[in-house]
């Protein structure tokens, strides 16, 4: 392959709803360019960029996946995006390697919620947009009506500049608005190869009611174009093209296509118009990277092969046999093979051996990478996602791609328990590749809890870690971390005693027990006058009172929120000792913190809830089915937003639950709020399981 510039070059994400066929298509257009040798499918598990055993096997995309099309002396990068929200993290990485996106809508299915939202992405990025109506050969497919929701539910920017010719089985090709020349392809033959005709009779009344449309569309972007159209003088196909880059680049125009990625219709024609309508390497807008490795002056990046170099890694992925590949954006300077590079967010060396770029699951080595190219290379040894390398003469750190965060969590453990090492290695090269996946261990509840954006997500997860570490992981519920506390107040005594031959043991101490605000912890207050113990043994008195505490009273969990003060107790010159005094602590636990009214306190978590006006009823009624207490709700973004606390207990599986309720159309945040009270029902069946679980202990033993 020949060396490319920036301005030969073009990126672009391939986004879309799950199932929309952007694999498929990138998979044609890569073909198609002849830039891939086979026109691989995702039934048959032969597609570009669908290559992992679990993409392969379930038939959808799990992982980024980069491929090329060499088209009129450019070089596309298409990065191909999982369609599904559980894997978002990959499709938005994807929009941010790019300068501009496809965004693919079914011809049957149309407009979805991984559709608005991944177009929603695009524009907060202020990407250029590509529609490209899919699927054009299948049964009810309806052009038409596929643009018509794309002006209704995304954008009335939208402009056909080309229309299909016939649809369903008898789709069989194309007119393009701006050349007037239509593609018709041959029947049952899935090369690509088309004769070019005139616009055939069928088509006519079509193309004059979109051509129309198209050329006042594009005259009201452009002052000048506009007085021609309006004085009823010609734009000729030149300026109509330059008018709609420049257009697109301010987001007022988003031009539509059609094609069949499966029949191979259609797709040379969004390959041209990718080079001629989108941006090129050298026209990204300025980056503002961080300079060294710490701290926030800025250094402006701009796509030029004689700056600095500059790389952001978007996607990491390992293979066994292989290690890992790590995939990057080179935004300002060249790599050579072989280079040196220096890895400022985890100040290391970095050598670049076998520098490539990648089709699908081939890579080819090549000697040389310009700036604004999308290359990768494999077994670096410590460069993670979001990572950015550079040089050690001017480190860099470039912005980091905001991934989308975690909705549901789950307690994981290895199936044999030798593995449990193993698994949480594996786990942690999880989250190196796909950073939306997250781990930590719950003290409280004694498990390591996995967080991921759907149950799907984890699901895959779970297979990975069997193929690529070789352990069988099971997910379960979470265990809930109650904890306990007081509401009274009592006194008493703790007195340890113990006279066995030889020096004995004596510890006596009185205390008095009492709850604390919620949220404040413990307090120990030494109220000891004439030294009724010993400074030195009031501490050993604490920390009895603590250890004994992390048991609790009534349930088994930590008690918190109280105070105690130590007033009175009695020591022996000769038998008292530091042990003794902490033994006195733990007896004046299990003396006066019964009598105080303990109770059970639950976690509780704030959810921030955004959902589409439609479903706010449904919304509501579902948090306060869960005890949920709404704080307040106000318009947001075009939707609404819902504030409301909701115990955690109530809230395993929310987040299937609320896309079945919202048709996927609302999203959250959650974060841990606090410790409440829990309602008299819920603690008696907490405190009843654990008695069950003390008694099999016993049992057991
Ligand atoms: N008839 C027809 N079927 C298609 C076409 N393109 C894709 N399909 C089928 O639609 C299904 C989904 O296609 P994919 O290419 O995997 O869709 P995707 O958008 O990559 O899906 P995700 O990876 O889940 O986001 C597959 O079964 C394809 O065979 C097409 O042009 N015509
Ligand atoms: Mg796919």
């Amino acid at each position: 392959m020949r060396e490319y510039k920036g301005s030969e070059i073009r990126n672009i994400a391939v986004v879309g709803h799950g199932a929309s066929g952007k694999t498929s298509l990138v998979d044609a257009l890569a073909f198609v360019s002849g830039s891939s040798k086979r026109h691989g499918s995702v039934k048959d598990g032969t597609a570009l960029t669908d290559t992992a055993a679990e993409e392969v096997e379930r038939g959808y995309s799990i992982n980024l996946g980069c491929a090329y099309a060499e088209w009129q002396d450019t070089k596309i990068n298409l990065l191909d995006t999982p369609g599904y929200l559980d894997f978002q993290g990959d499709a938005v990485a994807g929009l941010a390697a790019a300068d501009g996106a496809l965004c693919v809508v079914p011809a049957t299915a149309g407009v979805e919620v991984g559709t608005e939202r991944m177009f929603k992405e695009a524009m907060r990025r202020r990407d250029p947009v590509l529609f490209v109506v899919s699927m054009m050969d299948k049964e009810h497919a309806d052009f038409d009506r596929i643009y018509q929701q794309i002006k209704t539910r995304l954008t009335n920017k939208v402009i056909p500049i080309e229309i299909p010719i016939g649809q369903g089985a008898d789709f069989h090709g194309i007119v393009n608005l701006f050349t007037k020349r239509a593609h018709v392809y041959k029947r049952g033959v899935k090369t690509g190869e088309y004769e070019e005709t005139d616009i055939p009779a069928e088509a006519q009344d079509q193309f004059d009611h979109y051509y129309n449309e198209l050329i006042e569309s594009i005259s009201a972007t452009d002052d000048t174009l506009l007085e021609r159209y309006l004085e009823g003088g010609d734009i000729s196909r030149e300026e109509a093209i330059a008018g709609m880059k420049e257009a697109m680049k301010k987001m007022e125009l988003f031009p539509l296509f059609c094609v069949s990625g499966e029949l191979n219709y259609g797709t040379q024609a969004v390959l041209s118009m990718i080079v001629e309508l989108m941006p090129n390497a050298y026209e990204m807008e300025e980056l503002h990277a961080f300079k060294g490795a710490e701290g926030d002056t800025t250094v402006e990046i701009h796509a030029d092969d004689n700056g600095s170099c500059a790389a952001h890694v978007f996607k990491t992925m390992s293979e066994p046999h292989v290690g890992e590949v790590t995939f990057f954006r080179l935004y300002s300077g060249v790599i050579n093979n072989g280079d040196e590079l220096y890895n400022a967010t985890r100040s290391g060396v970095e050598k670049l051996n076998h520098l490539s770029i990648a089709q699908g699951k081939e890579r080819t080595e090549i000697a040389k990478l310009h700036a604004g190219d999308i290359g990768c290379v494999a077994k670096l040894r410590n460069t993670h996602t979001n990572d950015t390398l550079s040089t050690r003469l001017h480190p860099v750190r470039l912005p980091l791609i905001e991934l989308p965060e975690g909705q549901i969590s789950m307690a994981v453990h290895a199936t044999n328990r030798a593995d449990e090492e193993k698994l949480q290695q594996g786990l942690h090269r999880l989250h190196d590749e796909d950073p939306t996946l997250e781990m930590h261990y719950n003290p409280e509840t004694h498990e390591t809890i996995v967080s991921g954006l759907g149950e799907r997500h984890l699901e895959v997860n779970m297979s990975k870690l069997k193929r690529k570490f070789g352990v069988t992981a099971e997910l379960s519920k979470p265990r809930i971390a109650y904890r306990e506390t007081i509401k009274g107040k009592a006194e008493g005594q703790g007195k340890h005693k113990k006279q066995s031959g030889g020096r004995g043991q004596f510890g006596d101490c009185w205390v008095r027990f009492g709850p604390q605000p919620r949220g404040a912890g413990y307090a120990f207050i030494d109220e000891i006058v004439g030294g009724a113990i010993p400074r030195q043994f009031i501490p050993a008195v604490d920390r009895g009172i603590q250890e004994a505490a992390v048991r609790g009273i009534i349930a088994g969990y930590p008690l918190v929120d109280f105070r105690v003060e130590i007033f009175d107790g009695s020591f022996h010159t000769v038998d008292s000792n530091e042990m003794s005094f902490k033994m006195a602590g733990i007896q004046a636990f299990k003396a006066v913190a019964a009598k105080c009214k303990p109770v059970l306190l639950e976690p509780l978590d704030e959810l921030e809830i955004f959902t589409p006006d439609d479903y706010m009823g449904d919304v509501l009624g579902d948090l306060s089915s869960r005890r949920g207490h709404i704080l307040g709700t106000e318009p947001a973004e075009g939707a609404t937003l819902i504030r409301a606390v909701v115990p955690q207990a109530e809230l395993h599986g929310y987040a299937a639950s609320i896309q079945s309720m919202t048709h996927g159309r609302a999203y959250y945040r959650r974060h841990f709020k606090g410790y409440d009270e829990a309602p008299h029902e819920v603690a008696a069946k907490v405190i009843e399981e654990h008695a069950k679980e003390k008694e099999e202990e016993l049992v057991a033993h």
